[in-house]
């Protein structure tokens, strides 16, 4: 397949290393790291670009994170929409690592967008120092809310029809430009479920289980609708700007939950009718949750009407 190795440098996608200046750190984890940096030789000027490779441990790992970042190199070649993360290039030649370079979201993950909104002081560090790296507490608005999830549905809608399933759809892995709109991110996870249908195996990795549909716990199915169960449990985070869910139940404890029927309550800030959109999302059944061209209606519907 296209991601086996050795590699094949993509001459469309292909940017020659010395026009790319790496800057500092802005992200690191399970995923391996993001980085700054500036892509000189541009059109209109130099451009910073987020730069996406392995940590350097990777190789230890068996080459999974390699593997997992080529094939999210693949599927963003395809993917077209402004709710989706872009791929502006990379660096594939074998005279130095993997560098994926990914369009500059200036505000970072919405989760982080969201604590920061929040009124109260924290004591958690990591939020403090975000608050103080990306300036002024962003005020939040039901309207502001409502429009997130109108931009994350419309992304999600489009991945949708080019058949593609997210599997880890969350606040962290949406990330926001200067002009708050709203980019879906982190492929690392996704599968084609038409190339790779028979895909069930979960990556040794950590598994985001309190955003997972029953069927993915279970049967470890995924589909468009358990991306539809995530976006509901996406919903919930918008309305408790960041909030964690089912908190103080271990993971462990989630599938009897769910399947006793046990669901989110509703938020202090959530009006009832978005409620029902979330529970709408949390189907047992997921031919009964919506598709998420019903969602970006729904939503239309809500801000036109100034909900
Ligand atoms: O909230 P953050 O500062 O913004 O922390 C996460 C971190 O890397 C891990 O994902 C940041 N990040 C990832 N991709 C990008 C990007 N394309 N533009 C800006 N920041 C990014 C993200």
């Amino acid at each position: 397949g296209p991601v086996g190795l050795p590699l094949q440098v993509d001459p469309r996608w292909e940017v020659p290393r010395h026009h790319l200046i790496l800057h500092e750190e802005i992200g690191s984890g399970e995923f391996g790291r993001v980085l700054r940096g500036t892509l000189t030789a541009e059109e209109k000027g130099p451009a910073t670009v987020a730069v996406k490779t392995l940590r350097s441990s990777a190789s230890s790992a068996g080459g999974a994170e390699l593997r997992d970042l080529l094939s999210e190199l693949e599927l963003l070649k395809d993917v077209d929409h402004p709710n989706v993360i872009r791929l502006l290039g990379a660096c594939t030649d074998p005279e130095g690592p993997v560098c994926v370079l990914l369009e500059y979201c200036g505000l970072g993950s919405l989760r982080g967008y969201l604590h920061r909104s929040r009124w109260t002081d924290t004591d958690d560090a990591d939020d403090a120092l975000d608050k103080q790296d990306k300036g002024e507490r962003p005020a939040m608005t039901p309207r502001k809310i409502i429009s997130f999830a109108w931009q994350i549905a419309k992304g999600m809608d489009y991945l949708g029809q080019l058949k593609l399933v997210h599997r880890d759809l969350a606040s962290r892995n949406i990330l926001l430009n200067e002009n708050l709109v709203c980019k879906i991110s982190d492929f690392g996870l996704s599968r084609d479920v038409y190339v790779d249908e028979a895909y069930c195996k979960l990556s040794a990795g950590k598994v985001p289980v309190k955003w997972m549909a029953p069927e993915s716990l279970l049967l470890r199915v995924y589909t468009s609708k358990s991306d539809v169960w995530s976006f509901g449990v996406l919903l919930w985070e918008l309305c408790t700007l960041g909030g964690a869910p089912y908190s103080g139940v271990a993971p462990h404890d989630m599938v009897a939950l769910l399947a006793a029927g046990q669901r989110l309550a509703r938020p202090e800030h959530c009006s009832r009718e978005l409620y029902r959109v979330m529970q709408g999302c949390w189907q047992s059944e997921p031919q009964e949750r919506p598709h998420f061209a019903q969602l970006v209606t729904i939503l239309d519907g809500m801000l036109a009407r100034g909900s």
